[in-house]
């Protein structure tokens, strides 16, 4: 494969024998990151579950199943952040619901305090989907939004929000939210901006193998334009509490050739990353060999995938991570939250 692989090359990868595809995933892996496999010490934060938005997939908003609204005052999310430094967290990851009653300020507010009590912790927060959302309640455009987000310490964007680009799917699991062509906008702003971000998609429900391809390929464009993004996240969709009907989970091949697919067309985005909450951390250790070099964090608690039955609501510990990856012969390294090595 001398030139760069097109769409129906990539397609047609699908069809390989699994371990096959492996191996020319594994190749590329090695020859960027050796045996190396990142993971990081972070705190997941979702200060509110309230949304005007209905994704079909979700579980964890509570305007459908979760009978649970909260929202978060800022002296809990900053006892929390507290707390979790001590911990050892190096990075903090907020992102929420859409809610209508919360405001701007109210989170630019704890962007800002978390900054000043704790200026060397690195704030990971708002999707674009979020980014959208609060540009429309405020009548401010996506860059304002974008610039707040510089003055009151966001130092990266998540990769959330993104779900899967093909305007029909899109339309029929997450119509209202922001549609692809903002998300792709709101991140080469952000890009523009001097600051790196992650890029999600989310498989496993009624999207094809081409529409997994397309968003692959979206982002390989966009890559190409601004070398922002940081990784490439496959996320496995939950079926639990939601009402997106699915009859067939994927088998584990097929989440496994999707990590390898990633990996060999994504050229131009250093880390894949298997999320171990929506893969398993046994999948996630596997998926090392498949071309991802990067499991994600402690996180501590998360709330967005376990509510739709991930069995991931209290975190991993760091002791666990170090001895799952040597014990799958790959090498464990604490990375930071723009993929500087911790030593
Ligand atoms: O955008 C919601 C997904 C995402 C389900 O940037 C679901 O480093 C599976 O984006 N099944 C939020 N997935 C999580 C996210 C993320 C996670 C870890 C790291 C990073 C990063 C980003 O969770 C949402 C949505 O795509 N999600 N419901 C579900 N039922």
């Amino acid at each position: 494969m001398s030139s760069r692989i097109n769409f129906q090359e990539a397609l047609e990868l699908y069809d390989m024998d699994l371990l096959e595809l492996g191996k020319i995933a594994s190749k590329i892996r090695e020859e960027k990151f050796g045996r190396k496999t990142y993971y990081n010490i972070n705190r997941h934060i979702n200060p509110t579950n309230i949304c005007k938005d209905v994704c079909q997939f979700c579980a964890y908003s509570s305007s459908r199943k979760n009978p649970n609204p909260y929202t978060m005052s800022h002296e809990e999310i900053l006892d929390i952040v507290q707390n979790s430094v001590k911990n050892g967290i190096k990075e903090v990851h907020i992102v929420s619901a859409h809610n209508p009653d919360a405001g701007l300020k109210w989170y630019l507010e704890i962007f800002s305090k978390i900054k000043q009590q704790f200026p060397n912790l690195h704030v990971k927060a708002l999707t674009a989907a979020e980014i959208n959302f609060l540009a429309n309640q405020h009548n401010l455009t996506h860059q304002d939004i974008i610039d707040k987000m510089v003055e009151f310490g966001v130092d990266s964007m998540p990769g959330g929000g993104a779900e899967i680009f093909d305007e029909g799917i899109r339309k029929k699991i997450c119509g209202g939210k922001v549609s692809s062509k903002d998300w792709l906008k709101i991140h080469k702003l952000w890009h523009n901006s001097g600051h790196k971000s992650n890029a999600t998609m989310l498989f496993g429900h009624i999207e094809k193998r081409e529409h997994r391809i397309d968003h692959m390929f979206r982002l390989r464009d966009l890559q190409d334009q601004t070398g922002g993004f940081n990784a490439f996240i496959p996320l496995v969709y939950q079926r639990e509490n939601n009402y997106l009907k699915v009859q067939d989970y994927l088998t584990a091949q097929e989440i496994l050739k999707t990590f390898a697919i990633s990996r060999i067309v994504l050229d131009n985005i250093p880390n894949i990353k298997a999320y171990w909450v929506t893969s398993t951390i046994k999948l996630a250790l596997i998926a090392q060999e498949f071309g991802a070099n990067d499991l994600d964090g402690t996180i501590e608690k998360e709330s967005i995938n376990s509510a739709a039955g991930a069995k991931s609501a209290n975190g991993m510990k760091q002791s666990e991570f170090i001895e799952l990856i040597k014990n799958s012969n790959f090498e464990p390294i604490q990375r930071d939250s723009l993929y500087n090595e911790i030593i």
